[in-house]
């Protein structure tokens, strides 16, 4: 654990005001106050950023002092979002900064709007890494995040005439005033090329990689704050550049052009980050920004390595660890072995010894789509000394297989980590596996299909590797910072301690039925919708009302996800109205948003079927009171933080087994919202966690599926059932693309379809029970509010400080 540190500056009141000052008029230039919260806004991250540039001095210093097992995060996404905020209350600063802006005439929440979201990531995934970030540094662990400083992060999204239209998202405009170049870190990394191979005088053979293009990682430091701890660790992002040499060769030459291009090939690395969240497409480029990210990172902590302890590697597995967030760093493995063999001269085994005890890796899908495999012949071209070590590696680790089963070559093919065939395929999945010591799911259910199902031989080989680390969510952005007057109400009751230690929040259960309690429960909610329904007024031109019920969806869009049987439930709830069966109805608004990837067809025409069918209802007058609908526009992570504390019900109703855990779940409970949702992910665990009772739970569960799809025969459920017939009539009748006929047809299809893998229509008549369930809830306001409370107390659980220990303890064993 990291001590305080001393050479922080001062965060007083005049400090940070003579700071501030600083920065705005010379730093930035500017004299002219209320010129624009741009300048403002920058001028209070620097002055921020001064004081965790210090934090992060003094936590190296102490890392350094007391060397010990250090861990690299190694993910191609890290969905920061807004960082202005998160800072400003992990260091304490509120106070000081609302006086400092004062002068200014500013609020901190205006000037905080000027900060565009650090969108390096697509969902889940990317959260994850940044929420674990947050925790490692409040948990005070030696911990660095390595990722990519994509240049266009993730989509914008606008939508019209009902359509998603992507726009790029190009967040370093303006600057990112948290950042620092550190351009004495920059590796090289090698691409194409080929590899000879040369006998030194001892006969042992070398392998050179030569004749490559090679590329420059520069690295760019974030600083990562703890809570309240003096602790700031480090997110390393890599930027991709051209080496210098094309200066003195192709330039020289006169050869400008080529040049250029050259240069261009290197700075596109690091471009874009690709937009699909859950399916691979093979592209060239984003191998390379897997590798480019997989080596300059290696490179990085090697050298620091080599620096301190010469060649010396025998105790280089004791002091790190590197977790591989999914497939996509798993080029790691077979980089950590070239770059130690290669360049630091290591025999086979020991490279392995060490690459097999320090790597670990984290899968996050069952999906088989997104399960990733690069051609061999994409290898062979882009990565050739790469590809050699991964088929030595396959070689020897098929030696094992015969080993353990022998004679059986069929179980060789299905575990090689070459998928055989006319277009051979590099399994990353399998790499990680074979090459990391530990593999973790992400959610009970999850590790349990991945153990029985997915990676089952692996499991039978190596029982000991899995193990679930069950995700989490940070309680300083997600409560504390999102859900300002929540968090005080909370501590009003049980003190501050909650925000470092989540375990606490339990203690709220206390008061889950005083009345006074409830009342002021209900007026932070009250509170929080106002917000909401601004934002949506201004997003979406729709009027929500705080007394209905909140009931919101927001994810990426897919299939899996089934944003479709919500809409489904919205088309029954409106039939129900044109027939003027409103007697029990209880008013809501229902909120969609989400993403869907630039070439996933379905998800878009979802996007398109929710905002017409949000159109016809908000257009009729019958259904104002009743109904409104709307389709949130470029949901992100600063959307969150004022979508989820105003949520009454959240909608997590994937098909059971397909949502490897969730982390919007965990956020709406701490929020105290309640979840209505299948078994599926983690939300088996909430249930569990908040009890039965509290918890509307719909639809099959995953051990019943392949029976379920065995005789599956969507068309005549939706005959057997009224409200699905009458619902699948509405949506056949055209009603919703008067103008567009045949729109959704494919969408009708897929409902009707015995393959539909995502039983829409089976589920349909679980959900529209529990959505009663639900109505009859919340026209007991009283009743409501006891759920509300004792989901958040019961979120406990879901903190990612509880995951972390957990990586830390079992996985990383940082205590040791
Ligand atoms: O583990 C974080 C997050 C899970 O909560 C989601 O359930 C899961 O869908 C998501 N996975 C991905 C998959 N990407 N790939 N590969 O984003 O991870």
């Amino acid at each position: 654990k990291l001590k305080t540190a001393h050479d922080a500056p001062l965060i007083d009141e005049i400090s940070l005001q003579e700071d501030l000052d600083r920065h705005f008029y010379y730093t930035l230039g500017r004299d002219v106050v209320g010129e624009s919260r741009l300048y403002l806004y920058h001028a209070l991250a620097l002055t921020i950023r001064d004081r965790l540039v210090a934090l992060c001095r003094s936590t190296r210093q102490m890392q350094k002092a007391n060397p010990t097992r250090q861990v690299a995060y190694l993910s191609l996404e890290f969905l920061m979002g807004r960082a202005l905020g998160n800072a400003v209350l992990n260091l304490d600063l509120e106070d000081n900064v609302r006086k400092a802006l004062a002068d200014y005439c500013s609020t901190f929440e205006s000037v905080a709007e000027a900060e565009h979201d650090a969108g390096l990531g697509n969902g889940g995934l990317g959260r994850l890494a940044a929420c674990f970030l947050d925790s490692c540094a409040t948990l005070g662990l030696p911990v660095t995040g390595y990722g990519i400083r994509y240049e266009y992060g993730m989509f914008n999204q606008s939508i019209e005439q009902g359509n998603q239209v992507e726009h790029p998202d190009n967040w370093l405009r303006e600057g990112h005033p948290w950042e620092i170049t550190a351009p004495d870190h920059s590796r090289r990394v090698k691409f194409f090329g080929h590899v000879e191979i040369y006998q030194d005088k001892q006969g042992r053979k070398h392998h050179q990689w030569v004749g490559t293009q090679d590329v420059l990682a520069v690295a760019y430091d974030v600083p990562v704050p703890g809570y309240r701890n003096d602790v700031v660790n480090t997110l390393r992002l890599w930027k991709s550049e051209a080496t210098d040499e094309f200066n003195l060769s192709e330039f020289n030459a006169g050869s400008y052009t080529e040049a250029v291009a050259r240069k261009n090939l290197a700075e596109q690395i690091t471009m874009v980050l690709y937009p699909n969240d859950s399916s691979e497409n093979g592209k060239e480029l984003r191998l390379r920004q897997q590798y480019f990210l997989s080596s300059a990172s290696l490179q990085d902590i090697l050298a620091s390595w080599v620096s301190r302890y010469d060649k010396d590697f025998t105790n280089f597995a004791k002091f790190n660890v590197f977790q591989l967030n999914d497939t996509h760093p798993s080029i790691a493995v077979a980089e950590l072995m070239r770059l130690l063999i290669d360049d630091y001269d290591l025999e086979w085994d020991s490279a392995w010894a060490i690459t097999t005890s320090t790597m670990a890796y984290t899968n996050h899908t069952l999906l088989p789509e997104a399960l990733e495999k690069w051609s061999v012949t994409l290898f062979a071209r882009l990565l050739p000394r790469l590809l050699e070590i991964i088929y030595e590696i396959n070689a020897r680790f098929l030696m094992e297989v015969a080993c353990r089963w022998p004679g059986d070559t069929d179980k060789q093919c299905a575990m090689s980590l070459i998928e055989e065939g006319s277009h051979p395929q590099i399994r990353m999945a399998y790499l990680a596996i074979v090459g990391s010591f530990s593999v973790n799911g992400v959610a009970a259910l999850h590790t349990e299909l991945l153990t029985q199902g997915l990676f089952n031989d692996f499991y039978q080989l190596w029982p000991e590797k899995f193990n679930n680390k069950t995700n989490g969510v940070t309680p300083r952005r997600w409560l504390s910072h999102c859900n300002p007057l929540l968090a005080d109400l909370i501590s009003e009751k049980i003190g501050t301690d909650w925000v470092a230690d989540f375990g606490q929040i339990e203690k709220i259960r206390r008061y889950y039925d005083n009345p006074t309690f409830g009342q002021q429960w209900r007026e932070v909610k009250e509170h929080n919708k106002q917000e909401l329904i601004d934002l949506v007024r201004v997003q979406c031109g729709v009027e929500f009302d705080a007394s209905m019920m909140f009931d919101v969806q927001v994810k990426r869009i897919h299939e899996y996800k089934r944003q479709l049987l919500n809409i489904l439930h919205v088309i029954y709830l409106y039939e129900r109205i044109r027939k003027g069966d409103t007697a029990n109805l209880t008013p809501r608004c229902v909120l969609l948003g989400g993403k869907a990837a630039p070439g996933y067809f379905m998800a878009k025409l979802i996007i398109k079927l929710f905002n017409n069918v949000a159109d016809a209802i908000n257009s009729d007058p019958l259904a104002k009171p009743y109904l409104r609908v709307a389709f949130l526009p470029n949901y992100n992570v600063t959307a969150m933080e004022t979508i989820c504390p105003a949520t009454d019900l959240s909608e997590q109703i994937s098909t059971a087994g397909k949502e490897a855990s969730g982390t919007g779940n965990m956020k709406f409970m701490m929020n105290g919202a309640i979840t209505i949702g299948t078994l599926d992910g983690a939300n088996i665990e909430i249930r569990d966690a908040v009890g039965a009772d509290n918890f509307f739970l719909f639809g099959a569960k995953s051990e019943e599926l392949t029976q379920i799809r065995a005789n599956y025969n969507p068309n005549k459920i939706i005959a057997e059932n009224q409200a699905l017939n009458e619902v699948m009539s509405l949506l056949e009748s055209g009603h919703f693309n008067l103008f567009e006929p045949g729109l959704f047809q494919p969408i009708i299809d897929s409902i009707r379809d015995s393959n539909d893998q995502w039983l829409v229509a089976y589920d349909f008549d679980s959900y529209i029970k529990a959505q009663q369930q639900v109505e009859l809830a919340y026209q007991d306001k009283e009743y409501w509010t006891r759920l509300s409370i004792l989901n958040t107390a019961a979120s406990g659980g879901f903190s990612s400080d509880r995951t972390i220990k957990q990586y830390s303890q079992d996985i990383w064993q940082l205590d040791q």
